[in-house]
């Protein structure tokens, strides 16, 4: 095999990696040089033997997807990009970690190409491979037709020991291994090194048995540092498994090459220092000067990569061509989905809610619009953490995702498993072609805020469904109440949380999720049944979706005091509206379900929600009241609950905590009688 014909080249080009990522990191005087040097060998052989890409069109939809979730070795991959020819240059390589560069400290996605996620924070990434793997399976369901498999991509993963330590890694490679998602390989970097020092200090379970008994093949290369054979067979071995992912376990040496720092963990997070770079290129018959060489033939070698990947792009065109023959209706989905746009008339069917129909629930009405929405969008596709029947997401048309369903449907059983399904829902988004919604209860976001944050980072489409919002929980108590997560969540930036007052914000909340195609929107629900506003009010001029509007003015249109509320606190400012105008107080009811909507308006529209001549403001919202002087300023005042809730009936807690329509007019009363200098009320 050409492999030992061209061992010289083979050798010099895994060196060339190596040596790339070792002088960037030396020039950056920062950054991670020691797993690259343990994973060239290995990521060599993936990179130009087995994966499917094409570095001229990074985002060719039938690409094999690549996930570095050991993100801190984050050179490896921009050494591996500008090699096989991605637009990263080797001027990007020397600008390592710097202001504006290509290559940030952590691979970004959308930032550099050929990154298709975004890694750093450990065990994400296999998460993200675990939602890839899901969403090509789910497309593969969807789309492939006998003789036209135009799904057959895989997701690869390489991961760290530090990886497979974090729980979030746990949770989706159990949902994997029940799944069978035999598209998926996971490499796990075995050179027991952390930070601190040896895994003999944290870590030495077997991981292989852990990930047997979650139903995963697992394999094992005992020397990843050189043997080269060993490192093909088990390759190969990965990707004609197509019964269950398959994870391969490779022992490698951290620092490999590098006489005084390798296998420490002096290698991992550090540069390894100007002497110790010569000595390893020395070690490794690498030419200590000049830093940032790339040989010739190597490049060369590497840049087969191009036409490679040119002829896979064409070979897959052709394929998509015939399938586009034979079956145009799919075909034009498949498009209309890669791109992200919804398709026409998706949301004809999203129902208004009229006030006669009674009071419902926010959960309720939104699994109504789900369901009336899914009819129409067969990318919708996900589920909860074992609370479809509390949170209403399941889509009660669209089948359930099952190992053994065929032909298989959209409404996915994440299980208990908050965090991974976080980090799958990222997964899923980042791949393309669905559009990922997870449910659990509102507390429970604690459980999947780093997956959050992430899915702002990366700017993806996920849709939260959080459900049991405040203490209108009730008797569950504190521990199932959340106070702070409103404002925890707003603190968080280009995450988008809507907290409908009624069934009709809630059609008006779906539709802004899946409209915004730059970042996710968390969807905050009440379990309790609340009042239906007439929804002319809240649709009058875009009302809702502009984030923040006048529900209600005060009868002569000129308001001494705005009340500001969310979601079930909305129907408390209405009635603490109508309380003030039996004392000759004229209020305005505002109703604000998403502030980061409104802050986006151009100032006029915000000016005439918010007049800056009226600065008695009242806010109110069953959580806590950090972040709303934003709105109310320094002369107004905020009805929250800045403690944990209690257990009781939703009701007497709301009383006991003070969230009641007299609380809120009692509290307009002050805040004008001080406006006005006078007395108290
Ligand atoms: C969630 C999370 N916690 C902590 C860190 C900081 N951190 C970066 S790498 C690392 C561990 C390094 O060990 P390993 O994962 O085995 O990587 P190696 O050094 O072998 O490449 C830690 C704790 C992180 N990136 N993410
Ligand atoms: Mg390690």
């Amino acid at each position: 095999m050409r492999l030992l014909e061209d061992n010289a080249l083979t050798m010099r080009a895994i060196n060339t990696i190596r040596f790339l990522a070792v002088d960037a990191v030396q020039k950056a005087k920062s950054g991670h040089p020691g797993t690259p040097m343990g994973l060239a060998p290995l990521s060599y052989l993936l990179w130009t033997k087995y994966l499917r890409y094409n570095p001229a069109n990074p985002d060719w939809t039938g690409r094999d997807r690549f996930v570095l979730s050991c993100g801190h070795a984050s050179m490896l991959l921009y050494s591996l990009l500008h090699l096989t020819g991605f637009d990263v240059t080797l001027d990007d390589l020397r600008n390592f970690r710097q202001w504006g560069s290509k290559t940030p400290g952590h691979p970004e996605a959308g930032h550099t190409p050929g990154v298709e996620v975004t890694t750093g924070p450990l065990g994400q990434g296999l998460g993200n491979a675990v939602g890839m793997a899901m969403a090509s399976r789910l497309l593969a369901q969807r789309f492939n037709r006998p003789g036209h498999d135009i799904v057959s991509h895989r997701v690869v993963t390489l991961c760290s020991d530090g990886d497979l330590m974090e729980g979030v890694a746990s949770e989706a490679a159990s949902f994997a291994g029940f799944h069978r998602l035999g598209n998926l390989a996971v490499f796990y970097d075995d050179n027991r090194i952390t930070i601190e020092g040896s895994t003999e200090l944290a870590f030495r379970e077997d991981v292989g048995g852990r990930f047997r008994a979650y139903g995963w093949n697992v394999l094992n290369v005992a020397d990843g540092n050189t043997d080269l054979a060993g490192l093909t067979a088990a390759i190969d071995a990965a990707f004609t498994q197509r019964e269950r992912p398959t994870l391969v376990i490779v022992r490698t040496s951290i620092g490999y090459g590098s006489p005084n720092k390798q296998d420490t963990a002096g290698a991992h997070g550090a540069p390894l220092g100007e002497a110790e770079v010569s000595l390893a290129k020395e070690r490794l018959g690498w030419p200590v000067a000049p830093a940032f060489l790339v040989p010739d033939d190597v490049l060369a070698h590497f840049r087969e990569a191009l036409s490679r990947g040119e002829k896979a792009e064409k070979e897959w065109r052709m394929k998509f061509a015939a399938y586009a023959a034979a079956f145009p209706a799919l075909a034009l989905e498949w498009e209309r989905r890669m791109w992200g746009d919804l398709p026409e008339g998706w949301a004809e069917g999203i129902p208004a809610f009229s006030p006669e129909g009674g009071a419902a629930a926010t959960r309720s009405a939104s699994g109504k619009v789900l369901n009336a929405i899914a009819a129409n969008l067969p990318e919708l596709a996900g589920g909860s953490a074992d609370l479809a029947p509390s949170t209403d997401t399941i889509m009660k048309e669209a089948g359930e995702f099952l190992p053994d369903a065929a032909p298989g449907g959209r409404n996915v059983h994440f299980g208990v498993r908050e965090h991974g399904m976080g980090a799958i829902l990222n997964g899923m988004a980042r791949h393309g072609g669905v559009i990922p919604y997870g449910a659990t209860f509102f507390i429970f976001s604690d459980y999947m805020r780093p997956s959050i944050r992430l899915a702002a980072l990366m700017g993806c489409r996920v849709v939260y469904v959080l459900t049991h919002d405040s203490i209108g929980v009730g008797e569950d108590g504190p521990t199932h109440q959340p106070v702070e997560h409103l404002a925890s969540l707003r603190a968080m930036p280009n995450l988008h949380v809507v907290r409908p007052a009624d069934a009709n914000e809630t059609s008006a909340a779906w539709r802004m999720a899946l409209e915004r195609t730059t970042g996710p929107t968390v969807l905050v629900l009440t379990r309790q049944k609340i009042p239906v506003l007439p929804p002319e009010k809240v649709f009058r001029d875009d009302g809702a979706v502009r984030g923040a509007y006048v529900l209600e003015d005060a009868e002569n249109g000129r308001p001494e005091v705005l009340l500001l509320a969310s979601g079930s606190e909305v129907s408390v400012a209405m009635a603490a509206r109508k309380l003030l105008a039996e004392e000759g107080v004229a209020a305005r009811v505002v109703s604000m379900p998403c502030m980061e909507r409104f802050e986006e308006q151009e100032a006029g529209y915000r000016e005439g929600v918010l007049p800056r001549s009226v600065p008695a403001r009242v806010s109110v919202e069953a959580g806590s009241t950090y972040g709303w002087e934003r709105y109310v300023g320094d002369r107004g005042a905020s009805v929250g609950i800045d403690r944990f809730g209690a257990s009781a009936p939703a009701e007497r807690i709301f009383r006991e905590l003070g969230i009641t329509p007299e609380a809120v007019r009692d509290r307009a009363k002050t805040v004008l009688s001080t406006l006005r200098g006078g007395v108290r009320a």
